[in-house]
């Protein structure tokens, strides 16, 4: 009853104060990886997780270990002994607003390679998780993610795609394609609105969710920020609500959703549960600063769901 969440996790400055980021002080250190992101947000909810990528053999490849192990995500990642591990800065320019930078291009995920890759792990996962940013870091991943989605398939291991377009990464003439090609071998596609836009061409969320599943997966959720989410699963139409909750940081919403839309799925829950505990982990993961450090486990889920008192003694 397994996840295997594959993809580069870097490391993560965030600055400590809003402003011009040559005049922040000071950076904070952490890290961050859609992947890995999910696989942790499982492994709080009691999904058993694998997380696997490429790092590099130094200290920003140990804390990502060490942090993910300490979450209780098993890790199966490669060290490549000649390149670095990725690195991103986050910069708060004005309140709430984040800028990201990345450092990544040449980096060891962006040289992840076939033979990188545990097939045997993901032939024995109930789901291989993935999403765009791999195919968006070279040639190389993207045949890593095709190598992956081919033992998922022959397995009947689910492959649950996520498109996470970053438009700093790759032009969307170049992206598109690739998106396309990979929700096509995909059994759940997930997608923000833009993205949904973005990949079909059309304007009306209804067209958008049948023009992806016209492209082969079964289960296709759009999620839409604090107005919920609309899935199109095995042709029945379903909105999901979004909870309210005090925003302060919404980046790694998105992966907390897909976490609790598969430990759903993996524990035979219907279609509207899967999608209330997606919102759930959705909208608590925006309740605190970090792109998975605000992931719920079930008691926070609980809580919310109680509308319980904020105040906890
Ligand atoms: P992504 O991070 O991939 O862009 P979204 O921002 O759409 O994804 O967030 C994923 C889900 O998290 C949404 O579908 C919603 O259920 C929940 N969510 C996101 N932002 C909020 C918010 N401000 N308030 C409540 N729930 C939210
Ligand atoms: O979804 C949050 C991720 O975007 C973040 O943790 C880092 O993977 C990342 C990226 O490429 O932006």
């Amino acid at each position: 009853m397994s996840v295997v969440a594959l993809g580069e996790s870097l490391g993560l400055l965030v600055a400590s104060r809003i402003g011009r980021l040559e005049l922040v002080p000071s950076m904070d250190l952490g890290f961050g990886g859609a992947e890995s992101n999910v696989a942790i947000g499982l492994a709080r909810l009691g999904t058993s997780a694998t997380w696997m990528g490429r790092i590099g053999d130094d200290a920003l490849g140990r804390l990502i270990e060490r942090q993910m192990r300490a979450e209780g995500v098993a890790v199966a990642s490669t060290r490549d002994p000649e390149a670095p591990t990725a690195l991103m800065l986050k910069e708060r320019p004005v309140a709430g607003a984040t800028a990201v930078s990345y450092y990544r291009a040449g980096c060891a995920g962006s040289r992840l390679a076939p033979e990188h890759l545990d097939l045997q792990r993901i032939r024995d996962a109930r789901v291989l998780h993935i999403t765009g940013i791999t195919a968006a870091l070279g040639d190389l991943p993207r045949s890593a993610l095709d190598a992956a989605i081919d033992a998922a398939r022959e397995a009947g291991t689910l492959v649950s795609f996520d498109v996470n377009h970053r438009s700093r990464l790759w032009s969307p003439e170049l992206a598109v394609p690739a998106y396309r090609a990979l929700a096509a071998r995909a059994n759940i596609v997930f997608a923000g609105e833009d993205e949904a836009e973005l990949l079909t061409g059309e304007r009306e969320l209804d067209a958008q969710v049948a023009a992806i599943a016209a492209l082969g997966p079964t289960q296709v959720v759009v999620k839409r920020g604090s107005e919920g989410a609309t899935a199109l699963v095995d042709g029945e139409l379903v909105e999901q609500a979004a909870f309210a909750v005090q925003a302060v940081d919404t980046v790694g919403a998105g992966d907390a959703f897909v976490a609790g839309y598969l430990a759903e799925l993996l524990a035979g829950a219907s279609l509207a549960e899967r999608l209330r505990t997606a919102a759930a982990c959705g909208a608590v993961a925006c309740t605190a600063p970090g792109d998975w450090e605000a992931a719920p486990d079930r008691a926070a889920i609980a809580r919310l769901l109680d509308g319980g008192d904020p105040v906890q003694r």
